[in-house]
């Protein structure tokens, strides 16, 4: 009995120690591009959870492989092992302790989504139109329509999306948030950029040969400079 509380001990702090390594290895390899948006936050801590919990279930699964194989290795012997007939707690502890996990991300998760697609009365409004292999966006308040997607910073954007053929998916890693769209209906996608800066679209839908080079700029910009812009394309409307 002793004995097995010292291996049960020893097997613990190894996978305690092997979760932590996995995800620190885990952290460092899939960088994300920092963020730009307000919406990162909640969004790149579930991301974490999900990242914890995957090493998790590695080590638990590895280091108890692993630590069996050596510790309880037949030394010699090879006759039968001692024949295990199930274990009663232990079956219902690995079925209820993954039921809770399961509906624990499952609410995160929903409420979550709620929040992040809850229409605000306040949101931006910019369509953009998927085709093979390039983007277009329309600003419906003014009708200008632009190869390169400009919204100004701490404005809640709403972007329409539809597409002229296939699939696509409207991407920008920064962004975190991402959303098909889909030929004959509008699909939405909102998000808050907070950052000013220079950003790559990307589509994340596989749609055809040159799905790759289905790129577009997007700028975010201050107030100012957004307005400037918006004359303009104003301008140039009325040419
Ligand atoms: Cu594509």
């Amino acid at each position: 009995m002793a004995n097995n509380r010292r291996h049960f001990i020893i097997a613990t702090v190894l996978i305690l120690i092997c979760t932590v390594l996995v995800y620190w290895v885990l952290d460092t390899v899939l960088l994300k591009p920092a963020a730009a948006v307000v919406e990162a936050g909640p969004i790149d801590n579930l991301f974490d959870q999900h990242i914890w919990l995957i090493a998790f279930l590695f080590a638990l699964v590895v280091v108890f492989m692993c630590y069996a194989l050596i510790a309880f290795r037949a030394r010699g012997d090879e006759g039968d092992g001692e024949h295990v007939h199930g274990n009663g707690l232990l079956e219902i502890l690995w079925t209820v302790v993954p039921c809770f996990v399961v509906v624990y991300f499952a609410w995160i998760s929903t409420t979550m989504l709620l929040d992040l697609t809850r229409p605000n009365p306040d949101e931006y409004v910019v369509s953009a139109e998927g085709r093979q292999w390039s983007w277009l966006f329309t600003y419906p308040e003014n009708g200008a329509v632009t190869p390169e997607l400009v919204l100004p910073v701490d404005t809640p954007v709403r972007m329409d999306l539809t597409s002229d053929d296939v699939l696509h998916s409207f991407w920008v890693p920064e962004f975190r948030v991402k959303q098909d769209t889909v030929p004959g209906m509008v699909t939405h996608v909102r998000f808050t950029p907070n950052v000013i800066g220079e950003y790559v679209l990307r589509c994340a839908e596989l749609c055809g040969t040159n799905h790759g080079g289905m790129l577009a700029t997007v700028r975010v910009v201050s107030a100012e400079e957004f307005k400037l812009w918006q004359s303009e394309q104003l301008a140039q409307l009325q040419e």
